[in-house]
């Protein structure tokens, strides 16, 4: 299983969210959990991303990649979710912990939506595509699901 740890928008703001966070503008928080160990600014003070988080998500005969995503509460989330697959319809299904279904968009083949949402209970929210050609399974029975990780 694939996983994305999201840092933010390193290519484009990662020189103006360094000036920021040096001159302590915004705000700073400070993660214990190691989530940003990887990053060359992880001993730095970080402002809030101004932009909110972004996350790419391909869709093909049956899969989503990356198929599990890890997020932070509180801020926003705009997933682009393309479908990559020729001639076959796929869908994104978000449910919460509790099963409430928070996003049901559709993508046709070749298209690309983009669906912003905050979600502020951490916990492992669930997606799956459950698009069926006739008796065949669902999608999702073919393997088309992914979890959502907030924290
Ligand atoms: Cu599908």
């Amino acid at each position: 299983m694939k996983r994305l740890f999201f840092i933010g928008i390193r290519s484009e703001f990662y020189y103006t969210r360094l000036i920021l966070g040096l001159v302590g503008v915004m705000g700073y928080w400070s993660f214990s959990d190691g989530l940003y160990a990887q990053t060359s600014e992880s001993s730095l003070p970080s402002v809030e991303e101004p932009f909110g988080q972004q996350v790419m998500i391909s869709m093909e005969s049956y899969a989503y990649t990356p198929s599990e995503i890890v997020v932070k509460a509180g801020i926003p989330l705009t997933l682009t979710l393309s479908n990559e697959s020729f001639l076959v319809p796929h869908n994104f299904l978000l449910d919460d912990p509790s099963g409430i279904r928070l996003v049901d968009a559709d993508i046709s083949s070749g298209d690309t939506k983009a669906v912003t949402l905050t979600l502020t209970e951490p916990g492992i929210y669930t997606f799956y595509c459950n698009k069926q050609l006739l008796f065949f399974p669902t999608h999702r029975e073919q393997g088309m699901e992914g979890r959502l990780i907030v924290r």
